[in-house]
């Protein structure tokens, strides 16, 4: 059962983390640290080690990348969280770390999980070639950059005083950036490790990456906070243009049905060893949280 095999993985990336950390001087920072990165889905450090195992990639060298991607996604939302961005009080059913420490804290530890991601990726245990490892950190990047999700979050921001409601399509050049690219990395990252093609697991990422937002969009709406782990309802609150507002409950569903199908249709070089990476699909557009 795919929930099942999601929970091994985030086992696994969170204990690698764990050890990573034992090694930082015992502050708050890294108690803090330590919190941001607990109590998620662990689903793109999932991506990294299901694309890893599909190559026949050791797992003892994709855990960093999972652990790295993981680490970069905690900051994301440690940062959005803050005042200045979205201004949350709860994340994965917990205060957020600003709220629980203090707005510096906050920063610090997004900062640190930024850069440990960077540190995970070019340790030499996660590969034996230099040029690997160095291609892993130059395209997370650029993932996790001005040019990716910083330029998402950057557009987000823009157009909360752009006075006129986006499009969709700019609507979907944003979310690439803001949860795309990173979701990208990690579904690539398997082939990056093996020095294989990425081509299959890129057009994969592109689907899984739209109707993953379509579905927090979704979850936005029909969700209740308890289990969605976060405020619901923000979007629509603030007027914000999102896929359900601009499409329509049902249509947005429907898009993001036929997303995952074609994302699973991208698959089809990797015959039936792509099955869990398939079920991955269908968990993103059916999830609760
Ligand atoms: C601060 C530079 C910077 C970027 C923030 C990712 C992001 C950009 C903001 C997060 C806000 C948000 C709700 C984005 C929508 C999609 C998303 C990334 C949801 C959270 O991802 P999950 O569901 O979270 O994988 P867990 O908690 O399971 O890890």
């Amino acid at each position: 059962m795919f929930e099942t095999a999601l929970k091994q993985a985030a086992a696994r990336v969170s204990a690698h983390l764990e050890t990573v950390l034992a090694g930082h001087r015992a502050l708050p920072l890294t108690q803090a640290m330590g919190y941001a990165l607990a109590g998620g889905k662990g689903l793109r450090g999932f991506l990294v080690l299901e694309s890893a195992r599909l190559h026949g990639v050791d797992p003892a060298h994709a855990v960093w990348p999972a652990a790295a991607i993981e680490a970069i996604h905690a900051y994301s939302l440690v940062h959005d969280d803050l005042p200045a961005m979205d201004d949350d009080d709860m994340r994965r059913g917990q205060p957020t770390v600003h709220r629980k420490w203090d707005e510096a804290t906050a920063i610090l530890v997004g900062d640190g999980l930024l850069t440990l991601g960077f540190e995970l990726v070019t340790d030499p245990a996660c590969h034996p070639d230099g040029a690997v490892r160095a291609g892993l950190a130059h395209t997370l990047a650029r993932a996790a950059g001005a040019r990716g999700m910083v330029l998402g979050q950057a557009l987000d921001i823009a157009a909360e005083s752009a006075g006129r409601v986006l499009t969709l399509a700019e609507i979907t050049d944003l979310q690439a950036g803001k949860t795309g690219a990173l979701i990208g990395w990690s579904a690539e990252a398997g082939a990056r490790l093996a020095g294989a093609d990425t081509a299959a697991l890129a057009a994969y990422a592109a689907g899984l990456g739209l109707a993953f937002q379509i579905w927090d969009d979704v979850l936005d709406v029909e969700g209740d906070a308890a289990t969605v782990g976060k405020a619901v309802g923000k979007d629509a609150g603030r007027g914000k243009a999102t896929f359900v507002s601009l499409l329509g409950l049902d249509a947005a569903k429907s898009r993001a049905r036929n997303l995952v199908d074609g994302a699973c249709d991208a698959l089809a070089p990797y015959g039936a060893e792509a099955a869990t990476l398939k079920q991955a699909a269908r968990f993103v557009i059916s999830r609760r949280n």
